[in-house]
């Protein structure tokens, strides 16, 4: 074999792992189960600045989890189960995800991550302090 053969195998060679070691990664589809659920809770005594309060209703909303990660790639199916007692909402900033779920409603989103970063998934029908918000993470 002569010089410029070898190279085209070496450089062929290094292609072909390439491309091996990104479609081992890339593409993979993914599939999460998020809950939507409300803890309403009843605190006996609280002190709020100096005040004592008695019977503080403190209603949170958590999506759980409520953190999700993926690749640059990977098809994302996302089952998203209300189960809090009223309408709920689930967004991500920046994708093109935004869906109004009624009370013990079940839906499912399905989207290419197709950009890095980090974008806030939130809820549009409640404020963050009280539905709290979570992450959706693209790994590059
Ligand atoms: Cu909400």
């Amino acid at each position: 074999m002569n010089k410029v053969a070898l190279l085209f195998l070496g450089v062929g060679l290094i292609i072909a792992g390439l491309w091996l070691s990104a479609s081992a990664e890339r593409g993979k589809e993914l599939n999460f189960t998020v809950y939507i659920r409300a803890y309403d809770t009843t605190i006996p005594e609280a002190t709020i600045e100096g005040v004592m309060i008695k019977n503080v209703r403190q209603f949170n909303v958590l999506n759980e989890p409520e953190n999700l990660v993926a690749r640059v790639g990977d098809t994302v199916n996302i089952k998203i189960v209300n189960e809090s007692p009223i309408s709920e909402n689930y967004s991500i900033e920046g994708y093109d995800v935004d869906t109004t779920l009624k009370a013990k409603e079940t839906k499912e989103v399905k989207f290419k991550a197709s950009k890095p970063g980090s974008y806030t998934i939130w809820c549009k029908l409640h404020p963050k302090n009280i539905h709290l918000p979570g992450s959706f993470s693209v790994i590059p």
